[in-house]
């Protein structure tokens, strides 16, 4: 398949929705770590396979990565399956977006600190003289004890979709928000292919989902979402830092050995319209080459039914390492292992909490 045919096919099903429904810092983080809590690992329950909303010529059992509640159609299902993505026009309301920019500017401005947040700011702007501005923030993370912005992880519309991936039981596990800069000529506000499951201690895979809203209109000018379709079939690759010229952000990991003559899919987002992926879908997002700041903000959820993986050993370990110099860097706290850095992250959004 061409690359312009790819991205026909990506964008031909689109679904169109409408009228929805709407010192201190080392204490409090030994806090979380000391109310850590999650019951050991059991097996994943089996999905149900009846198929109430789809054709009788059709055969539940080929299709592995999403489920059967009757909210996506055959066609959204099959293309998610093929290719590890699914994108939902006008998802999330005009009215929510706003509501998540202004909280953004309120924490750029220090007038609330949600517990737990990180505060990223990008290689090249921290080291100039606009550092301590507030267009220095590239990126927010972990604000699930943000009331305002964790609102998004429980938009019921996101969530509905959410289900058909990873089941009734739901977990909010990473969030961000990104305001990728404008790029200051060195490339740094591109993102590097990478696949989200690299950064994860938890499994199994189809049991995970990012769902990634465009908070204004997003194309290549501005550096959209770029995947490679398909790519959720194949297995967790070795990352490491991109030997790019320039600079790159703190933990933007990159995958080392990806085939670059795979076809691309730059996704062309309005606000407001929300993309589902696999964390195993190698996806990256290219240079801002405006004056303005892009923003998205997403969620990775998992099923509560998955259970967390020790990393000793594996490709993963690499995370691992760098984490722990970070927390034994800023906090004093050496040596925790990964999962366990991921249980006081973990919030319930909908089901039972389970194993996560
Ligand atoms: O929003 C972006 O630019 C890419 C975000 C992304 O892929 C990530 O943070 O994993």
């Amino acid at each position: 398949m061409t690359k312009a045919s790819d991205e026909m096919a990506a964008t031909a099903l689109y679904v169109r929705e409408s009228g929805r429904p709407g010192g201190p810092a080392t204490a409090r983080l030994k806090i979380l770590l000391g109310h850590l809590q999650g019951p050991a690992a059991t097996a994943i329950a089996a999905y149900p396979t009846s198929a109430a909303n789809i054709s009788s010529s059709y055969h539940p059992q080929q299709f592995q990565y999403t489920l059967d509640n009757n909210v996506l159609t055959l066609e959204q299902r099959q293309f998610y399956e093929d290719n590890g993505f699914l994108v939902i026009k006008n998802l999330v309301p005009e009215a929510d977006i706003q509501r998540y920019r202004n909280q953004f500017e309120r924490i750029c401005r220090k007038e609330v600190a949600p517990i737990g947040l990180q505060i990223m700011k990008d290689v090249t702007i921290a080291k100039s003289e606009f550092h301590a501005d507030e267009k220095a923030v590239t990126k927010i993370q972990d604000f699930q004890s943000d009331e305002e912005l964790f609102s998004y992880c429980t938009n019921p519309q996101i969530i509905k979709y959410v289900e058909c991936f990873t089941g009734p039981n739901i977990m909010a596990m990473h969030t961000m928000l990104i305001n990728k800069p404008p790029d200051s000529g060195k490339k740094t506000s591109r993102h590097p292919f990478h696949q989200d499951l690299h950064y994860f201690p938890f499994r199994p895979s189809n049991s995970i989902v990012c769902a990634w809203t465009a908070m204004e209109h997003i194309d290549r000018n501005n550096g959209c979402l770029v995947v490679i379709p398909g790519t959720h079939k194949g297995t967790l690759k070795p990352h490491d830092y991109p030997k790019w010229e320039g600079g790159v952000n703190i933990m933007f990991h990159g995958i080392q050995d990806y085939d670059a003559n795979q076809p691309r899919t730059h996704l062309v987002m309005e606000k407001g319209d929300t993309v589902f992926f696999h964390p195993l879908l190698i996806h990256g997002s290219g240079r801002n080459k405006t004056q303005g700041f892009r923003k998205a903000i997403s969620c990775h959820f998992a099923s509560s039914n998955c259970y967390y993986t020790d990393v000793k050993g594996t490709s993963q370990e690499i995370i691992e390492k760098e984490l722990q110099n970070l927390l034994e860097k800023k906090y004093g706290i050496s040596k925790i292992p990964l999962k366990d850095t991921w249980k006081f992250r973990a919030r319930i959004v909908k089901g039972e909490r389970i194993n996560l």
